[in-house]
């Protein structure tokens, strides 16, 4: 359908699909807090999956259970976030003031913790390297576009505005920043609550 959804604090708003069978399952807001005396919203969100793929996922394994108790079935949330099933995390930055150097720091913050959490990938240099694919001359001004989307085989793939920046296959990549949004402690929990919500009257159809 042509319809979209407006994040309610910022009214970004976020097409109802994307792609050909991505559908959008949940809206929230990206806060962080500077030295913890002000909170600044960074950027909304759209968090999208593949109709085909969450219906594949719980008709071969979730058949048996009741639509209203899949968000609270831990192994299903888990199975979302590491099966292969393409999604889509679509980023609307709203802090305007928003630097490269800010958004290394940020993912070596938030994704490092989830890559160490999962992986036990304890190495700093490894992850300094990835973010030093984040290049200083890129630019990310209120209102900019950036997908991270996690392609068919675990490639996690960043495109700014549309303009694909580059692609890594990693399972344990897709499943940390997946994390993020939908894992037990998200950045927004009412969208992570509409998401599941979602996903479960969705894999009904
Ligand atoms: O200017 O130092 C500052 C505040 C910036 C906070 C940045 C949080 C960045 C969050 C990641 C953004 C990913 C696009
Ligand atoms: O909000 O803490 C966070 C993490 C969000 C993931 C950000 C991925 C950034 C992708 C590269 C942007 C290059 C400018
Ligand atoms: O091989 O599974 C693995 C470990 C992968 C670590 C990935 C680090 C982050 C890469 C960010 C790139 C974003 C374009």
């Amino acid at each position: 359908s042509s319809e979209s959804v407006a994040e309610r604090k910022t009214g970004f708003s976020f097409p109802a699909t994307i792609g050909d069978s991505r559908r959008l399952l949940g809206v929230g807001l990206r806060k962080k807090s500077l030295l913890g005396l002000k909170n600044i919203d960074v950027y909304a969100f759209g968090m999208y999956a593949d109709c085909d793929d969450v219906k594949k996922l719980v008709g071969e394994k979730y058949g048996n259970i009741p639509a209203s108790e899949l968000r609270g079935n831990k192994a299903f949330v888990d199975d979302l976030m590491e099966a292969d099933i393409k999604m889509t995390i679509r980023l609307q930055i709203v802090y305007g003031k928003l630097n490269i150097r800010s958004v290394r720091n940020a993912f070596q913050e938030s994704v490092g913790n989830r890559l160490k959490k999962f992986g036990g990938l304890d190495n700093d240099d490894l992850l300094q390297s990835f973010t030093a694919l984040f290049k200083d001359e890129y630019k990310i001004p209120r209102s900019s576009i950036i997908d991270l989307t996690k392609e068919a085989g675990h490639v996690l793939s960043v495109a700014i505005e549309g303009n694909h920046v580059g692609s890594v296959k990693s399972q344990l990549l897709c499943r940390s920043i997946l994390d993020l949004y939908i894992g037990e402690e998200p950045f927004d929990r009412n969208a992570r609550e509409n998401f599941l919500d979602n996903v479960a009257s969705l894999a009904l159809d």
